[in-house]
């Protein structure tokens, strides 16, 4: 049976914007589910899941990280801050595997207690709009996850994000730098079974052979995180 993977989605008509991760959820074998919250019954169907993918998109409103706003910060959407919180908090509880993507992985944090850099300039798109690359620093000594499933202390990633993760939430570790500013470009909850937040998108690293690998690897160890959920 493949597994359920949950994505939150505020309002139905938002789930063209997830094509890319949900054709790349399906390409390794998990079934997608979106999570639209009923405001009806308020029920968000977390219980039907086996894993929890927190995907891209607008900046987090400043107040869930107690920061006045930048003028800098756009695309907040308040009802998709509350509801993916909400959602990471049942994961979190539930023992499911999450996996943060860029926005993502700042939700991870803001939902933890962290706080964001609300604009840094070196890690946008290029002027035509296509993903930048940098290096990155993966920690291999600890036991971690992301050093386990990638096994190279160094690799390079795509970027498109103009914040980044500032004070880091309580119960993660960092996992992964950018050598060249020290950026966070992934975390994860040692204590849970799956909980990776990663600053990058895999989930577009489909260009070269050796992105091609790491966004492999990185899906298929979310997927069989969810698979083992689902059969414990
Ligand atoms: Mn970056």
């Amino acid at each position: 049976m493949k597994p359920k993977i949950g994505i939150p989605i505020v309002d139905k008509d938002g789930s063209h914007n997830f094509k890319n991760y949900v054709n790349t959820l399906e390409e390794f074998s998990g079934e997608v589910v979106l999570l639209i919250r009923d405001e009806q019954s308020n029920d968000d169907h977390i219980d039907g899941i086996h894993g929890l993918l927190l995907p891209g998109g607008g900046d987090i409103d400043p107040k869930f990280y107690s920061e006045k706003m930048d003028p800098r910060t756009k695309y907040v959407n308040i009802d998709r801050d509350k509801l993916e919180i909400d959602l990471y908090h049942k994961a979190i509880a539930k023992d499911i595997p999450v996996f943060g993507i860029c926005r993502g992985i700042q939700v991870m944090n803001v939902a933890t207690g962290g706080s964001l850099h609300q604009h840094i300039d070196e890690h946008s798109k290029r002027r035509d709009g296509t993903d930048s690359e940098h290096p990155i620093n993966i920690e291999l000594d600890k036991n971690n996850l992301i050093g386990e499933i990638i096994e190279m202390e160094k690799d390079g990633v795509n970027s498109a994000h103009h914040q980044s993760l500032n004070k880091l939430g309580k119960g993660f570790v960092v996992t992964a730098l950018c050598p060249i500013d020290d950026t966070i470009e992934a975390i994860e909850d040692p204590s849970k079974r799956f909980v990776v937040g990663v600053q990058y998108h895999p989930e577009r690293m489909i260009t070269s052979g050796e992105f091609k690998e790491h966004r492999r690897k990185l899906f298929e160890a979310f997927i069989e995180a969810a698979i083992e959920y689902n059969n414990r």
